[in-house]
């Protein structure tokens, strides 16, 4: 409801400023041919830009065992569509692995987007006498996008409103809004299973990108910091940093198919594409990144670097140009001691 009124007011905002912007330089046309063109031109553009920014997802997520067997927890994809702003809806779900996997499915967004998410507990899985608690919540807490105190993803024990979370016998559905300003990658994660801080360290977190209005990313090109248009990232990699290894998503941007890629995985590009990577540190550990024979925009110091200092609930998210094999690691003394490393194989 509070959604559907939010949409429809922009909408709405939109196309009177359009209108605005497009009666102003009639006006001027008369006048001025030339600066009436311009200015037509530039409205429409900018018009043209808001309406393609806005969509509105519906998704449909689980959260259950990873294997029965496992302690691990996981979060799955029942159904993923978007609706853009003229009313087309698209069915992206074969975009997902339908399984359970870790990090959960990584969802995109642009900026301006809206998302309906409703969750369904599968845990405890019927049958496994461990868990039997019709009670027990799983959520979805996220940070970075805008929402309202239902959204927030807790207990009332912390919201001071209500329990926020799916349990077995009832869904939970959280509304983001991925304003403009809120473009990064951004982690969500269980916030009440077993514990008030929720189930994150047992598997439940993943990653919401949200695409900038801009549609361009920084690059590191010889030196220089060039933006590249987002539709040339060939793919994107999600590294979940945990205390003892990288844990991956793998996404192609081609097909927007997602590939969960586990633990310290071996990385796959074609030589002179573009791609990006979206490191997410979790657990207490600090972290030291690098890509040897790499170096890339930081966008906190605006300079180019080639490792990064990642400490806990920090993230980074850096684009390169491919060019030679190499691996990605850790070389922090606790990173080393747990050899956390995977290749990055670079095909000519
Ligand atoms: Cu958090």
């Amino acid at each position: 409801m509070n959604r559907n009124f939010r949409a429809e007011f922009s909408a709405r905002a939109d196309s009177v400023l359009c209108a605005r912007r497009r009666t102003q330089s009639i006006s001027y046309y008369s006048e001025w041919i030339t600066i009436s063109g311009i200015l037509l031109v530039v409205s429409f553009f900018f018009c043209a830009g808001n309406v393609a920014a806005q969509n509105n997802h519906r998704i449909e997520m689980y959260a259950k065992k990873l294997l029965p067997e496992y302690e691990y927890l996981a979060y799955g994809i029942l159904r993923h569509e978007v609706t853009d702003k003229n009313g087309l809806t698209t069915d992206i779900t074969s975009r997902y692995t339908t399984a359970p996997i870790i990090p959960g499915p990584t969802i995109i967004m642009d900026e301006g987007d809206v998302a309906e998410i409703t969750l369904y507990s599968q845990v405890p899985i019927p049958g496994n006498a461990a868990h039997t608690d019709l009670h027990e919540n799983v959520s979805l807490h996220v940070h970075g996008v805008h929402y309202d105190i239902v959204s927030d993803g807790t207990l009332k024990y912390i919201n001071l409103f209500q329990d926020e979370g799916a349990t077995l016998v009832q869904s939970y559905t959280y509304r983001w809004n991925a304003a403009y300003g809120t473009a990064g990658t951004w982690a969500y994660h269980d916030h009440n299973m077993h514990t008030h801080n929720g189930a994150e360290d047992k598997g439940l977190y993943g990653a919401l990108i949200v695409n900038p209005a801009s549609k361009t990313v920084p690059i590191n090109q010889g030196g220089n910091i060039v933006n590249v248009p987002l539709s040339s990232i060939a793919k994107d990699y999600i590294l979940y940093v945990i205390d003892d290894a990288f844990v991956g998503t793998e996404i192609d941007n081609q097909t927007g198919q997602q590939t969960p890629i586990w633990v310290n995985p071996a990385l796959f590009a074609q030589a002179g594409t573009n791609v990006r990577f979206h490191l997410i540190a979790m657990g207490t550990n600090f972290h030291q990144f690098k890509l040897p024979g790499y170096s890339w925009f930081d966008p906190v110091t605006r300079t180019i670097i080639e490792e990064k200092v990642i400490g806990p609930l920090e993230k980074h998210v850096f684009a390169i140009t491919t060019g030679a094999n190499s691996s990605y690691m850790d070389t922090s003394f606790e990173g080393k001691a747990q050899n956390m490393v995977g290749s990055f194989n670079v095909n000519p």
